[in-house]
């Protein structure tokens, strides 16, 4: 079926930016105006969207997507060249094309004719995407609560005998048993001073020593929502650097969380956890930006970055992680999801925050 309302909204966007037809190609952006996953792998799949308001799909016969009502549908067999049809249904002059489609695909098309201008046309769907609908909203609670548990047992299971792979892999089998797609990313289980590289993924053989920070950045899809959380503690004691560490990171995160609502741009979200950071003299150590948009894809617009000046809106979903990465040493990052409300913020993933010590009783 197609969702009408998302389709007008895109249409709007693309009014706003002044582009006449998008193709848009990205799975996850079908979906959401479709409710149909395409997953055409290295094949060509296309819907293209017109500002008169028609829409047109290309698609190879063996995807099995049914015709839908509204939609022109257009379909090939393998051997038959997609590029032409998608072509001669284009007007001469800007094109919007979709960020993630294949150069391959894309010049193909532009091959096809000579007056075509090609520019980024994903923003027309991504900004409607990152503004969540009510049902979304819940899809992503869902998630959240998936999360919740997940950190929950990480925590619960942390043990010697254990290394960061063996426990990444009990994560992923937990996550799965609790309704998350099969298909899931490596978990971001570290220890020690693993935990200080941002992306350290979990290593076979890596083993837990007494005094060691244990950070879990977990993230899954769920009903293909994602959830996207950090939780960092300490096995046995903690030092005194690491516990101030982790509470300059607590304060800094608590403090982007209580400044984010309606009308504040992205930017001054990131830079209000910098600042906590930055006047506890770690600044030069806050390695990443302070968060990501999350939905149907678990990095997407908005992020709360420096180089970001979208306005937060009601319905946007991100995460707030900022963190403090000393080299050889410890990392500490707490990342929780937020959706912002009428007024402030929701935040979706719950398991408390206060420094935990773990491993003696
Ligand atoms: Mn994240």
């Amino acid at each position: 079926m197609m969702n009408k309302q998302r389709f007008a909204r895109v249409v709007e966007n693309m009014k706003a930016s002044g582009l006449s037809q998008i193709l848009v190609t990205d799975d996850p952006s079908i979906f959401y105006l479709t409710k149909r996953i395409v997953n055409p792998m290295e094949r060509c799949g296309a819907i293209l969207i017109k500002d008169s308001g028609e829409v047109h799909a290309f698609m190879n016969n063996l995807f099995c997507f049914d015709p839908i009502d509204g939609m022109v549908m257009h379909y090939y067999a393998d051997g038959e060249n997609p590029y032409a049809l998608i072509a001669a249904e284009l007007q001469p002059g800007k094109v919007g094309f979709d960020k993630n489609w294949p150069s391959k695909h894309t010049i193909s098309v532009l091959q096809e004719r000579d007056d075509l201008i090609p520019v980024l046309g994903s923003d027309c769907v991504d900004l409607c995407k990152s503004q969540k609908d009510e049902e979304e909203r819940e899809l992503l609670r869902k998630a959240s609560r998936v999360n919740d548990l997940a950190v929950g047992y990480a925590i619960d299971h942390i043990d010697p005998s254990l290394d960061e792979k063996q426990l990444s892999d009990m994560i992923e089998e937990f996550f799965e048993a609790h309704g998350a797609a099969r298909d899931i990313q490596l978990q971001y289980v570290c220890y020690g001073k693993n935990a200080a590289e941002p992306h350290h993924g979990a290593v076979a053989g890596e083993k837990l020593k007494e005094g060691d920070a244990v950070l879990f950045d977990l993230w899954a899809p769920v009903d293909n929502y994602w959830c996207d959380m950090t939780r960092t503690v300490f096995y046995k004691r903690v030092s005194d650097e690491h516990r101030k560490v982790y509470e300059i990171v607590k304060e800094a995160q608590q403090a982007a969380i209580d400044f984010v609502k309606p009308g504040v741009k992205m930017c001054d979200i990131d830079a209000v956890a910098r600042k906590v950071i930055t006047d506890a003299g770690y600044g030069d150590y806050f390695l990443t930006r302070t968060g990501h948009g999350v939905g149907m894809t678990v990095h997407e617009p908005p992020e709360a970055s420096a180089s970001c000046d979208l306005i937060a809106q009601p319905g946007m979903c991100f995460s707030i992680e900022p963190g403090i990465y000393l080299k050889d040493d410890v990392g500490v990052r707490i990342e929780d999801l937020v959706i912002v409300t009428e007024d402030g913020c929701e935040v979706l993933t719950k398991y408390p925050k206060e420094l935990q010590i773990v491993g003696n009783d």
